[in-house]
């Protein structure tokens, strides 16, 4: 059975993109892969965050991810932080990184960007990830599109380590969804939607109710022509909101675009907020049961033993590959 790790930030609550670019995959994957889910924690830290709003985020993250189907009798579900092992490698990690290497990540880039201070962890958290994979002998990485280069430099560092120390390390696939990889802001449809926007109109987050889905949607950036087609380029707004619609409800864009040929935005933009309320509704309903129940602590308590059971063993080998700590 292959192996699959997808790690989500708890930096905010989790948006309609993260829902469609990473968590709906999971639900159907857990059937046939061994899974390992985990709420980055360490990787919300390279910005700032607020101690008990993150501590909220956290738990938050746990019930959504479950909410969304992921079945822990199938899947080992874990906080980052409560399995040290993945710090531990991502040091390893960062000692076989290259400054250049990681210089050239976008997304340092962006979040970088006209900030006076960055932190060292955000410019070497590419190397953390990389350790977060290969900790569990990934085989395939479920991701938005957004990940793609981190997970290029991930296959680099693996091989790189496995050419000069042992050849300890599976190099992992990545997987990206045909439709909804890349769910932009409702403001900026040229910036990919992100929990952590200032501008909490561009985003819908998973637990927004069915009136505020409605007012964003409605207020959706979209241009004067009044004709729904998809054309990325000239009418990014609009595209964005097909590619939202046929994620949501499975139809595909062709015919969304007949189905709204003569009609104006007024209707379709009606049509894509109900596609996206009918998807949310019942995670909702699931997640207000799980935020204080005691399973939810369960779940995580052995999720957190399941995971550094088997980080340890692999972190163990990359020690000894290494020549860390003494022979025993
Ligand atoms: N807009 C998006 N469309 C499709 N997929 C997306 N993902 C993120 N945004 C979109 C995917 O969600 C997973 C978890 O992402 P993350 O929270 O670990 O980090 P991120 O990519 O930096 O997400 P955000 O929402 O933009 O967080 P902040 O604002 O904190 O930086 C990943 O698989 C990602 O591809």
């Amino acid at each position: 059975m292959k192996t699959i790790f997808s790690g989500i930030q708890p930096s905010g609550t989790l948006t309609l993109g993260n829902y469609l670019g990473a968590l709906r995959q999971f639900e159907q994957l857990q059937d046939d892969h061994e899974c390992y889910f985990c709420i980055v924690d360490e990787h919300a830290i390279t910005v700032p965050q607020d101690r008990l709003k993150l501590r909220k985020n956290i738990r938050s993250l746990a019930a959504l991810y479950l909410a969304s189907g992921i079945d822990p009798e199938k899947s080992t579900l874990f906080i980052q932080s409560e399995v040290p092992a993945h710090a531990q490698l991502g040091w390893m990690m960062q000692s076989i990184s290259y400054m250049g290497e990681l210089e050239r990540m976008t997304q340092f880039k962006d979040k970088s960007e006209g900030k006076s201070a960055v932190s060292a962890a955000l410019f070497t958290y590419p190397s953390l990830m990389v350790a977060d994979i290969l900790l569990y002998g990934t085989d395939i990485v479920p991701v938005g599109d957004d990940q793609k280069q981190h997970l290029e430099l991930t296959r680099n560092l693996a091989q790189r380590f496995n050419n000069r120390f042992n050849d300890i390390f599976t190099i992992p696939e990545v997987h990206i969804p045909k439709v909804g990889a890349r769910i932009m802001s409702l403001q900026d449809p040229t910036k990919k939607m992100s929990k952590s926007d200032e501008n909490v109109k561009g985003f819908i987050s998973m637990l927004d109710d069915p009136k505020k889905i409605e007012k964003k949607i409605k207020s959706a950036v979209t241009d004067s022509e009044g004709i729904v087609k998809y054309d990325k380029e000239n009418k990014a707004g609009v595209s964005n909101l097909l590619t939202i619609y046929s994620s949501c409800t499975g139809e595909s864009i062709e015919s969304l675009e007949q189905k709204y040929a003569g009609k104006g935005y007024g209707d379709f933009k009606q049509g894509v907020a109900n596609a996206v309320i009918q998807v949310l509704e019942p995670i909702q309903k699931r997640y207000y049961e799980l935020i204080n129940s005691p399973e939810l602590d369960e779940i995580l308590d052995e999720g957190q033993q399941k995971a550094s059971f088997t980080a340890n063993k692999m972190l163990k080998k990359a020690k000894k590959a290494m020549g860390l700590g003494r022979v025993r």
